[in-house]
């Protein structure tokens, strides 16, 4: 099913389920190349969410700044590659979504356990905010919230399962989102976590 929840984004619920085994396997692979790591915000805080990132570029954090940047800082090795089955589910879903064409060069993993949060942020470190962002959630389920174009305004509340896919593009690109404090739950195929595919055009 394909549902508009907010002007420009599109739900598809269930989208990955078929192909789920091939994602978590080639999470696997990339978490043996590019561990998961808590990286430090600007401000000095420690994020409560594990990331690591596949593809030509990657998203990453420290003291000085937050950026795109084509070389793991933890291994001093580029990401592993944006494998084939990450790089056609995003092209099918943001072409269902109406985007179609979409090639992203990068790929963040986000892994939350139980008690983590992504508190509400916007997206703009890349460069070609004309293209959207795909983002496939895996393992347990998590309530995204998703605001307005400014912070204060109030954000609605959406419960995101294991492998639901959501474009967002067009007006909600810039909108402020956060996910809530991951309820604890034991998932099939991930066990206690859930982890977070967001595939992006940074360039
Ligand atoms: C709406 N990740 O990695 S995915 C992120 O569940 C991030 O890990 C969350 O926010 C997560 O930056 C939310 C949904 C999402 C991702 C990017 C967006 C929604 C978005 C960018 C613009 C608007
Ligand atoms: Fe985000």
């Amino acid at each position: 099913t394909c549902e508009e929840i907010a002007d420009g984004a599109v739900l598809l619920r269930g989208f990955a389920k078929p192909i789920e085994d091939e994602l978590i396997a080639a999470v696997r692979e990339i978490v043996a190349q590019s561990p998961f790591r808590r990286m430090t915000t600007p401000g000095g805080y420690q994020m409560s969410v594990a990331m690591t990132n596949c593809g030509e570029r990657g998203w990453i954090t420290d003291q000085t700044g937050y950026r795109y940047d084509a070389i793991d800082p933890r291994s001093d090795a580029p990401w592993p590659a944006m494998p084939a089955v990450f790089r056609d589910l995003a092209r099918r879903a943001a072409e269902s979504g109406g985007y179609a064409g979409f090639a992203p060069d990068a790929c963040l993993v986000n892994r939350y356990e139980p008690g983590t949060r992504l508190s509400l942020h916007q997206d703009k470190d890349e460069l070609d905010l004309a293209a959207p962002i795909v983002s496939v959630s895996l393992g347990l389920s998590a309530i995204f919230l998703f605001g307005g174009l400014s912070r204060n305004d109030k954000p609605r509340r959406f419960r995101l399962t294991h492998g639901d896919v959501v474009v967002w593009g067009g007006p909600s690109r810039l909108a402020y989102h956060g996910v809530a404090p991951l309820a604890d739950g034991e998932h099939a195929l991930l066990g206690r976590k859930r982890v977070n595919l967001t595939f992006r055009k940074t360039r």
